[in-house]
C-alpha cells in the first residue's frame, strides 16, 4: 500500500453476524463524519459475502458530512471490497486524488476510507432524480450467480 495513506487497525473481536450499521462518529480533524460499517463473512462453498447486502445513502442528509466506509474482517481469510463505480478519496504525496474502491482486508484487520462523494453527486445528476446502485462483492470468493451487495442512493 505504497504511498497512501489509510487507516488501518486490529479489528475489534467482532462477532460473525454482528453488523454495524451507520452512525456517527468524530473524525481525527475534530469534524463529524457518517460512518458505514461493512463486515465480510464467510458462507458455504469456500465463498464470502459482505453484510449487510444493502445500504441506503440519502443525499440530503448523508452528504453533508465526510462519508466513510469501514471494512471489518474477522475471517481467518483475505477478503477484498471491490463498488464498481465508487471512488474512494485519498491524500497521496500530500496531494488528494480519488481511485476506484477495490480494497484488501487481511484476516482480522479493519480498514476504513473516506469516499469521494463528488462522483456519486455527479452519478446521481446523470440519473436525473433516480435512485443511483452500486454493487459490491469479494472477487476472490464470489459465486458465479451472486450479484454482490447494493449501495443505493437516493434523494
Ligand atoms: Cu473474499
Amino acid at each position: 500500500m505504497k504511498g497512501f495513506r489509510r487507516l488501518s487497525a486490529h479489528a475489534k473481536s467482532v462477532g460473525i453476524g454482528c453488523v454495524l450499521v451507520g452512525g456517527v462518529i468524530a473524525v481525527p480533524s475534530g469534524g463529524w463524519a457518517k460512518e458505514i460499517a461493512f463486515v465480510a463473512r464467510d458462507i458455504e462453498d469456500q465463498q464470502a459475502v459482505w453484510l449487510p447486502r444493502e445500504i441506503v445513502i440519502h443525499r440530503r442528509t448523508d452528504f453533508t458530512e465526510p462519508l466513510i466506509f469501514r471494512f471489518d474482517n474477522p475471517t481467518t481469510r483475505t477478503h477484498v471490497f471491490e463498488a464498481p463505480g465508487l471512488f474512494e478519496s485519498v491524500e497521496e504525496s500530500g496531494v488528494q486524488t480519488t481511485r476506484p474502491v477495490r480494497i484488501t482486508i487481511a484476516p482480522e484487520e479493519t480498514e476504513q476510507i473516506v469516499i469521494d462523494k463528488n462522483r456519486m453527486v455527479s452519478d446521481a445528476m446523470a440519473a436525473d432524480g433516480e435512485v443511483v446502485t452500486y454493487r459490491f462483492y469479494c472477487p476472490l470468493h464470489r459465486a458465479d450467480e451472486d450479484m454482490g451487495g447494493n449501495i443505493v442512493v437516493g434523494q
